[in-house]
């Protein structure tokens, strides 16, 4: 069995998701990959069934409706932790993620990192054809929630990431309770307030060249203010 499972999340990516995970196979072809689909009316779920026909390293989780990528991602975890997976990587299904970093990722997580972070916004980081609102919105919100939380992390909001997975157990995830992408800030930060080596890979975010962002103002708020929340409770929350 492979070592490796990477969760790749899907809401409408029809034309997205089968280039994605031929490049993830190519590119880390013993990383077995997982698509956590949430019953997208476009048919992204049966396009996952028949990549996952195709390639036995490739499966499917239906979920009955959007529930957000909190929940998509806690819904993978528990398959990687019950399956007994060592590493986890997280990406997205848009093609924004290059699988090659992979190649430089799972090494640092096998040599003793419990949490690899891509990160946009260290030297070496990049994006690409992102119009400036959401590089905007991006580094405000990463450079506010650095200073709320006090967390010394460039990029929590990176959906491109590799956990040790005996590390993500002890993380108690029954407790998250971010439902958006804030769930991405709110999983880094308690990986680095309990005292694990979360280590930032510079990457290459490329805008997607298909589909729509899912991206919308409700994610933003609900980040604001659990970040806000928890920057103003922190001295009395346990990691
Ligand atoms: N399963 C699931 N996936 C989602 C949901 N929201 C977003 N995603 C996926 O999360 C990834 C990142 O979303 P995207 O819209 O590209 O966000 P952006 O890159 O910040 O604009 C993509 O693979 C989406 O399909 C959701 O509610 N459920
Ligand atoms: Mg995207």
């Amino acid at each position: 069995m492979a070592e490796a499972l990477a969760i790749v999340p899907t809401y409408n990516e029809r034309d997205s998701l089968a280039l994605l995970v031929g490049r993830m196979r190519q590119a880390v072809p013993d990383v077995d990959v997982l698509i956590v689909d949430d019953a997208s009316p476009d048919g992204t779920g049966r396009i996952a069934d028949e990549l996952a026909a195709e390639d036995p390293a490739v499966s499917v989780l239906h979920r009955a409706h959007k529930d957000g990528l909190g929940r998509a991602y806690l819904a993978g975890f528990q398959k990687a932790i019950e399956d007994g997976y060592r590493f986890v990587v997280e990406l997205d299904a848009d093609g924004s993620h290059d699988p090659l970093e992979l190649r430089s990722m799972l090494p640092l997580a096998a040599s003793g990192a419990d949490l690899v972070l891509g990160s946009r916004w260290v030297p070496g980081g990049a994006v690409r054809n992102w119009p400036w609102l959401r590089q905007f919105v991006s580094r405000t919100g990463n450079g506010y929630a650095r200073f709320m939380l006090r967390s010394r992390l460039h990029d929590l909001t990176s959906g491109f990431r590799v956990f040790r997975v005996d590390a993500l157990k002890s993380l108690d995830l029954a407790d998250v309770s971010s439902q958006g992408y804030c769930f991405q800030v709110e999983l880094a930060w308690r990986a680095e307030r309990a005292g694990m080596r979360v280590v930032e890979h510079p990457i290459t975010f490329v805008e997607r060249a298909a589909g729509r962002s899912k991206m919308h103002l409700g994610i933003v708020a609900e980040a604001l203010l659990r970040v806000t929340f928890w920057g103003f409770t922190r001295a009395r929350r346990r990691p």
